[in-house]
Protein backbone atom coordinates (compact mmCIF):
# COMPACT_ATOMS: atom_id res chain seq x y z
CA UNK A 1 0.00 0.00 0.00
CA UNK A 2 1.72 3.08 -1.16
CA UNK A 3 2.62 5.75 1.58
CA UNK A 4 3.34 9.34 1.55
CA UNK A 5 6.10 9.79 4.01
CA UNK A 6 6.63 14.07 2.68
CA UNK A 7 9.42 13.14 -0.03
CA UNK A 8 8.20 10.52 -1.95
CA UNK A 9 5.63 7.07 -2.05
CA UNK A 10 7.31 4.55 0.47
CA UNK A 11 6.36 1.27 -0.28
CA UNK A 12 5.03 -0.85 3.14
CA UNK A 13 7.12 -3.01 5.49
CA UNK A 14 5.26 -5.88 6.27
CA UNK A 15 6.78 -7.79 9.33
CA UNK A 16 6.30 -11.57 10.13
CA UNK A 17 7.65 -12.66 13.17
CA UNK A 18 7.19 -9.41 15.69
CA UNK A 19 9.89 -10.94 18.59
CA UNK A 20 13.59 -9.32 19.11
CA UNK A 21 14.52 -8.81 15.51
CA UNK A 22 11.21 -7.96 13.85
CA UNK A 23 10.71 -5.48 15.97
CA UNK A 24 14.28 -3.79 16.43
CA UNK A 25 13.51 -3.48 12.59
CA UNK A 26 10.26 -2.20 13.10
CA UNK A 27 10.98 0.60 15.69
CA UNK A 28 13.54 2.11 13.38
CA UNK A 29 12.19 1.93 9.90
CA UNK A 30 8.79 3.50 11.85
CA UNK A 31 11.28 5.73 13.33
CA UNK A 32 12.72 6.67 10.28
CA UNK A 33 9.07 7.99 9.16
CA UNK A 34 8.28 4.84 7.01
CA UNK A 35 5.21 2.92 6.45
CA UNK A 36 5.10 -0.69 8.70
CA UNK A 37 3.17 -3.31 9.43
CA UNK A 38 3.52 -6.17 11.67
CA UNK A 39 1.69 -9.55 10.90
CA UNK A 40 0.78 -11.35 14.01
CA UNK A 41 0.31 -14.82 14.55
CA UNK A 42 -3.57 -14.42 15.18
CA UNK A 43 -6.14 -12.54 17.06
CA UNK A 44 -5.12 -13.12 20.45
CA UNK A 45 -1.77 -11.45 19.75
CA UNK A 46 -3.19 -8.64 17.92
CA UNK A 47 -5.39 -7.97 20.88
CA UNK A 48 -2.69 -7.91 23.08
CA UNK A 49 -0.72 -5.56 20.82
CA UNK A 50 -4.02 -3.61 20.47
CA UNK A 51 -3.79 -3.17 24.22
CA UNK A 52 -0.27 -2.21 24.37
CA UNK A 53 -0.42 0.65 22.22
CA UNK A 54 2.46 0.15 20.41
CA UNK A 55 6.12 -1.32 20.12
CA UNK A 56 8.65 -0.30 22.91
CA UNK A 57 12.54 0.17 21.21
CA UNK A 58 15.11 0.52 24.43
CA UNK A 59 18.41 1.71 23.81
CA UNK A 60 20.84 2.44 26.60
CA UNK A 61 19.37 4.92 28.58
CA UNK A 62 16.70 5.58 26.57
CA UNK A 63 13.25 3.69 25.36
CA UNK A 64 10.98 4.86 23.13
CA UNK A 65 6.96 4.23 22.22
CA UNK A 66 6.31 3.59 18.64
CA UNK A 67 3.20 3.17 16.89
CA UNK A 68 3.31 0.64 14.48
CA UNK A 69 0.08 -0.85 12.53
CA UNK A 70 -0.41 -4.77 13.01
CA UNK A 71 -3.00 -7.31 11.09
CA UNK A 72 -3.48 -11.07 10.71
CA UNK A 73 -2.26 -13.07 8.01
CA UNK A 74 -5.85 -13.22 6.48
CA UNK A 75 -5.53 -9.91 5.80
CA UNK A 76 -6.52 -8.26 2.65
CA UNK A 77 -4.06 -5.89 1.88
CA UNK A 78 -1.50 -6.95 -1.05
CA UNK A 79 2.40 -7.12 0.55
CA UNK A 80 4.96 -5.80 -1.76
CA UNK A 81 7.72 -6.26 0.71
CA UNK A 82 8.05 -8.40 3.30
CA UNK A 83 10.52 -8.80 6.00
CA UNK A 84 10.51 -12.29 7.44
CA UNK A 85 11.90 -12.20 11.53
CA UNK A 86 10.52 -15.76 12.32
CA UNK A 87 12.65 -18.51 13.88
CA UNK A 88 14.66 -20.37 11.09
CA UNK A 89 11.83 -23.57 12.31
CA UNK A 90 8.78 -21.06 11.89
CA UNK A 91 9.75 -19.15 9.26
CA UNK A 92 8.60 -21.37 6.04
CA UNK A 93 4.73 -21.97 7.83
CA UNK A 94 4.49 -18.20 8.72
CA UNK A 95 5.23 -17.44 5.06
CA UNK A 96 3.20 -20.16 3.78
CA UNK A 97 -0.06 -17.99 5.52
CA UNK A 98 0.66 -15.08 3.77
CA UNK A 99 2.17 -16.07 0.23
CA UNK A 100 -0.98 -15.50 -1.45
CA UNK A 101 -0.84 -11.98 -0.31
CA UNK A 102 2.48 -11.21 -2.25
CA UNK A 103 2.34 -9.03 -5.21
CA UNK A 104 3.79 -10.10 -8.35
CA UNK A 105 7.91 -9.79 -7.99
CA UNK A 106 6.96 -8.87 -4.08
CA UNK A 107 10.74 -8.72 -2.14
CA UNK A 108 10.86 -11.16 0.62
CA UNK A 109 13.68 -10.64 2.87
CA UNK A 110 14.86 -13.66 4.89
CA UNK A 111 16.49 -13.15 8.14
CA UNK A 112 17.43 -16.58 9.83
CA UNK A 113 20.03 -17.76 11.21
CA UNK A 114 21.79 -20.90 9.55
CA UNK A 115 20.63 -22.78 5.81
CA UNK A 116 17.79 -24.61 5.19
CA UNK A 117 14.85 -22.18 5.42
CA UNK A 118 15.93 -19.43 2.92
CA UNK A 119 15.84 -22.13 0.59
CA UNK A 120 12.84 -23.94 1.34
CA UNK A 121 10.79 -20.12 1.27
CA UNK A 122 12.38 -19.84 -2.23
CA UNK A 123 11.15 -22.42 -3.64
CA UNK A 124 8.06 -22.37 -2.20
CA UNK A 125 7.39 -18.60 -3.47
CA UNK A 126 9.00 -18.64 -6.68
CA UNK A 127 6.99 -15.34 -7.68
CA UNK A 128 9.07 -13.42 -5.30
CA UNK A 129 12.48 -12.61 -5.16
CA UNK A 130 13.96 -13.88 -2.07
CA UNK A 131 16.86 -11.73 -0.80
CA UNK A 132 18.80 -13.59 2.39
CA UNK A 133 20.31 -11.67 5.21
CA UNK A 134 22.95 -12.66 7.89
CA UNK A 135 23.11 -10.19 10.85
CA UNK A 136 25.59 -9.84 13.87
CA UNK A 137 23.42 -7.27 15.39
CA UNK A 138 21.82 -8.35 19.26
CA UNK A 139 18.64 -8.19 20.64
CA UNK A 140 16.16 -9.44 23.13
CA UNK A 141 13.34 -8.91 24.91
CA UNK A 142 12.71 -7.47 28.34
CA UNK A 143 8.77 -7.22 27.87
CA UNK A 144 5.63 -7.95 25.99
CA UNK A 145 5.93 -5.66 22.30
CA UNK A 146 9.77 -4.43 24.13
CA UNK A 147 12.97 -5.07 22.52
CA UNK A 148 16.52 -4.26 24.08
CA UNK A 149 18.96 -2.92 21.01
CA UNK A 150 21.65 -5.07 22.94
CA UNK A 151 24.21 -5.64 20.23
CA UNK A 152 25.12 -3.39 17.62
CA UNK A 153 26.23 -4.94 14.11
CA UNK A 154 26.70 -5.02 10.78
CA UNK A 155 23.48 -6.45 8.48
CA UNK A 156 24.55 -8.24 4.51
CA UNK A 157 22.12 -9.11 2.10
CA UNK A 158 21.79 -10.46 -0.95
CA UNK A 159 20.70 -12.25 -3.81
CA UNK A 160 21.63 -15.54 -5.13
CA UNK A 161 20.47 -15.50 -8.18
CA UNK A 162 20.76 -11.37 -8.98
CA UNK A 163 23.50 -9.38 -8.27
CA UNK A 164 21.41 -6.01 -8.43
CA UNK A 165 20.99 -4.41 -5.08
CA UNK A 166 17.28 -2.99 -4.49
CA UNK A 167 16.66 0.65 -4.76
CA UNK A 168 14.81 0.38 -1.14
CA UNK A 169 18.40 -0.11 1.02
CA UNK A 170 18.38 3.84 1.03
CA UNK A 171 15.55 3.26 3.65
CA UNK A 172 17.50 0.69 5.36
CA UNK A 173 20.50 3.64 5.40
CA UNK A 174 17.86 6.54 6.09
CA UNK A 175 16.77 4.11 9.60
CA UNK A 176 19.95 3.81 10.81
CA UNK A 177 20.73 0.18 10.02
CA UNK A 178 23.98 -0.35 9.47
CA UNK A 179 24.20 -2.85 6.08
CA UNK A 180 25.52 -3.61 3.00
CA UNK A 181 24.78 -5.64 0.22
CA UNK A 182 26.70 -9.02 -0.49
CA UNK A 183 26.94 -10.95 -4.25
CA UNK A 184 28.26 -13.51 -1.66
CA UNK A 185 25.71 -14.23 0.47
CA UNK A 186 25.49 -17.55 0.49
CA UNK A 187 29.67 -17.98 1.42
CA UNK A 188 28.38 -15.50 4.23
CA UNK A 189 25.79 -17.41 5.28
CA UNK A 190 27.80 -21.07 5.68
CA UNK A 191 30.65 -18.90 6.85
CA UNK A 192 28.16 -17.88 10.16
CA UNK A 193 26.90 -21.16 9.87
CA UNK A 194 30.05 -23.23 10.27
CA UNK A 195 31.18 -20.54 13.01
CA UNK A 196 27.90 -21.42 15.29
CA UNK A 197 28.86 -24.92 14.41
CA UNK A 198 32.19 -24.91 16.40
CA UNK A 199 31.28 -23.09 18.46
CA UNK A 200 27.35 -23.24 20.02
CA UNK A 201 26.82 -27.19 20.59
CA UNK A 202 30.22 -27.33 22.61
CA UNK A 203 28.97 -24.49 24.90
CA UNK A 204 25.53 -26.16 25.65
CA UNK A 205 27.38 -29.52 26.35
CA UNK A 206 30.16 -28.17 28.46
CA UNK A 207 28.05 -25.60 29.76
CA UNK A 208 30.21 -22.76 29.61
CA UNK A 209 30.28 -18.87 28.36
CA UNK A 210 32.45 -19.17 24.81
CA UNK A 211 35.53 -18.29 26.79
CA UNK A 212 35.11 -21.76 28.61
CA UNK A 213 36.26 -23.36 25.03
CA UNK A 214 39.50 -21.91 25.64
CA UNK A 215 39.94 -25.18 27.41
CA UNK A 216 38.67 -27.50 24.70
CA UNK A 217 40.22 -25.82 21.49
CA UNK A 218 41.26 -29.76 20.30
CA UNK A 219 37.84 -30.45 20.14
CA UNK A 220 37.16 -26.89 18.38
CA UNK A 221 40.01 -27.27 15.98
CA UNK A 222 38.80 -31.05 14.87
CA UNK A 223 35.45 -29.39 14.22
CA UNK A 224 36.45 -26.95 12.04
CA UNK A 225 39.23 -29.22 9.97
CA UNK A 226 35.65 -31.34 8.91
CA UNK A 227 33.95 -27.94 8.33
CA UNK A 228 36.67 -27.42 5.69
CA UNK A 229 36.18 -30.00 4.24
CA UNK A 230 32.86 -29.49 4.21
CA UNK A 231 32.95 -26.14 2.96
CA UNK A 232 35.33 -26.55 0.24
CA UNK A 233 33.13 -29.81 -1.10
CA UNK A 234 29.45 -27.26 -0.65
CA UNK A 235 31.16 -25.18 -3.38
CA UNK A 236 32.01 -22.63 -0.76
CA UNK A 237 35.66 -22.89 -0.22
CA UNK A 238 35.65 -18.92 0.16
CA UNK A 239 33.52 -19.74 3.17
CA UNK A 240 36.84 -22.33 4.50
CA UNK A 241 39.95 -19.71 4.45
CA UNK A 242 41.15 -19.39 7.82
CA UNK A 243 37.97 -20.38 9.66
CA UNK A 244 40.00 -22.15 12.77
CA UNK A 245 42.03 -18.79 13.29
CA UNK A 246 38.50 -16.90 13.07
CA UNK A 247 36.52 -19.23 15.63
CA UNK A 248 39.17 -18.97 17.88
CA UNK A 249 39.16 -14.92 17.89
CA UNK A 250 35.50 -15.23 17.75
CA UNK A 251 35.88 -17.63 21.32
CA UNK A 252 38.34 -14.87 22.40
CA UNK A 253 36.62 -12.20 21.41
CA UNK A 254 33.31 -12.77 22.97
CA UNK A 255 35.22 -14.74 25.69
CA UNK A 256 32.19 -13.49 28.28
CA UNK A 257 28.67 -14.37 26.18
CA UNK A 258 26.70 -17.11 26.32
CA UNK A 259 26.22 -18.49 22.79
CA UNK A 260 22.35 -17.67 21.28
CA UNK A 261 22.14 -21.93 21.69
CA UNK A 262 23.09 -21.71 25.14
CA UNK A 263 20.65 -18.88 26.21
CA UNK A 264 17.84 -20.78 24.48
CA UNK A 265 18.37 -24.18 26.13
CA UNK A 266 18.92 -22.36 29.68
CA UNK A 267 15.64 -20.55 29.12
CA UNK A 268 14.03 -23.81 27.96
CA UNK A 269 13.35 -22.70 24.15
CA UNK A 270 13.79 -24.85 20.99
CA UNK A 271 17.03 -24.20 19.22
CA UNK A 272 18.18 -23.76 15.85
CA UNK A 273 19.86 -27.21 15.27
CA UNK A 274 18.88 -27.87 12.26
CA UNK A 275 18.98 -25.55 10.36
CA UNK A 276 22.99 -25.37 11.89
CA UNK A 277 24.65 -28.99 12.73
CA UNK A 278 21.74 -30.65 11.54
CA UNK A 279 22.11 -29.04 8.09
CA UNK A 280 26.01 -29.64 7.69
CA UNK A 281 25.35 -33.24 9.23
CA UNK A 282 22.76 -33.18 6.03
CA UNK A 283 25.26 -31.54 3.60
CA UNK A 284 27.93 -33.99 4.26
CA UNK A 285 25.85 -37.16 3.75
CA UNK A 286 24.52 -35.61 0.90
CA UNK A 287 28.13 -35.07 -0.63
CA UNK A 288 29.24 -38.56 0.65
CA UNK A 289 31.69 -36.76 2.67
CA UNK A 290 32.64 -38.14 6.03
CA UNK A 291 32.48 -35.61 9.59
CA UNK A 292 32.73 -37.95 12.05
CA UNK A 293 33.08 -35.56 14.45
CA UNK A 294 30.16 -33.60 13.86
CA UNK A 295 28.14 -36.10 13.40
CA UNK A 296 28.87 -37.20 17.44
CA UNK A 297 28.84 -33.54 18.22
CA UNK A 298 25.28 -33.74 16.71
CA UNK A 299 24.51 -36.53 18.41
CA UNK A 300 25.79 -35.87 21.35
CA UNK A 301 23.37 -32.23 21.35
CA UNK A 302 20.20 -33.98 20.09
CA UNK A 303 20.65 -36.43 23.33
CA UNK A 304 21.29 -33.17 25.75
CA UNK A 305 18.40 -31.87 24.44
CA UNK A 306 16.14 -35.00 24.34
CA UNK A 307 16.94 -35.51 28.20
CA UNK A 308 16.41 -31.22 28.85
CA UNK A 309 12.76 -31.84 27.18
CA UNK A 310 13.80 -29.88 24.34
CA UNK A 311 13.13 -30.60 20.66
CA UNK A 312 15.53 -31.98 18.89
CA UNK A 313 14.79 -30.72 15.13
P1 LIG B 1 12.12 -14.40 18.34
O1 LIG B 1 11.71 -15.74 18.86
O2 LIG B 1 12.36 -13.30 19.32
O3 LIG B 1 11.02 -13.88 17.32
C1 LIG B 1 10.36 -14.68 16.39
C2 LIG B 1 8.90 -14.25 16.36
O4 LIG B 1 8.24 -14.92 15.29
C3 LIG B 1 8.12 -14.60 17.65
O5 LIG B 1 7.51 -13.43 18.14
C4 LIG B 1 7.06 -15.59 17.15
O6 LIG B 1 5.83 -15.49 17.85
C5 LIG B 1 6.91 -15.14 15.71
N1 LIG B 1 6.28 -16.15 14.85
C6 LIG B 1 6.56 -17.47 14.76
N2 LIG B 1 5.72 -18.06 13.89
C7 LIG B 1 4.90 -17.09 13.42
C8 LIG B 1 3.83 -17.07 12.50
N3 LIG B 1 3.41 -18.19 11.89
N4 LIG B 1 3.21 -15.90 12.25
C9 LIG B 1 3.61 -14.76 12.85
N5 LIG B 1 4.62 -14.70 13.75
C10 LIG B 1 5.26 -15.86 14.01
O7 LIG B 1 13.38 -14.63 17.42
P2 LIG B 1 14.57 -13.60 17.10
O8 LIG B 1 15.54 -13.62 18.22
O9 LIG B 1 14.01 -12.31 16.66
O10 LIG B 1 15.29 -14.37 15.88
C11 LIG B 1 14.79 -14.37 14.58
C12 LIG B 1 15.88 -14.90 13.66
O11 LIG B 1 16.97 -13.96 13.67
C13 LIG B 1 16.48 -16.25 14.14
O12 LIG B 1 16.80 -17.06 13.05
C14 LIG B 1 17.74 -15.83 14.88
O13 LIG B 1 18.74 -16.83 14.91
C15 LIG B 1 18.17 -14.61 14.04
N6 LIG B 1 19.00 -13.65 14.78
C16 LIG B 1 18.60 -13.20 16.01
C17 LIG B 1 19.39 -12.26 16.68
C18 LIG B 1 19.00 -11.71 18.03
O14 LIG B 1 19.81 -11.04 18.66
N7 LIG B 1 17.79 -11.94 18.52
C19 LIG B 1 20.58 -11.80 16.08
C20 LIG B 1 20.94 -12.28 14.82
C21 LIG B 1 20.13 -13.20 14.18
O1 LIG C 1 26.74 -16.00 16.60
C1 LIG C 1 27.09 -16.46 17.67
C2 LIG C 1 26.04 -17.07 18.51
O2 LIG C 1 26.15 -17.09 19.72
O3 LIG C 1 25.03 -17.50 17.91
C3 LIG C 1 28.55 -16.46 18.03
C4 LIG C 1 28.83 -15.35 19.00
C5 LIG C 1 29.40 -16.24 16.78
C6 LIG C 1 28.98 -17.77 18.61
O4 LIG C 1 28.84 -18.81 17.69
Amino acid sequence: MPHSNGRQTATRWHILGAGSMGILWAARLARAGLPVTLILRNQVRLHAYEAAQGLTLVEGEQSRRLNVTAQLPEADEPIQRLLVTCKAYDAEQAVAHVAHRLSPNADVILLQNGLGSQQAITARVPHARCIFASSTEGAYRDGDWRVVFAGHGHTWLGDISADEAPQWLEELQRSGITHEWSPTILSRLWRKLALNCAINPLTVLHNCRNGGLHAHSDEVNTLCVELCALLEQCGQPDAAVDLAAEVNRVIHATANNYSSMYQDVTQGRRTEISYLLGYACEAARQQQLAVPHLQALHQRLTDYLKRHGLPCN
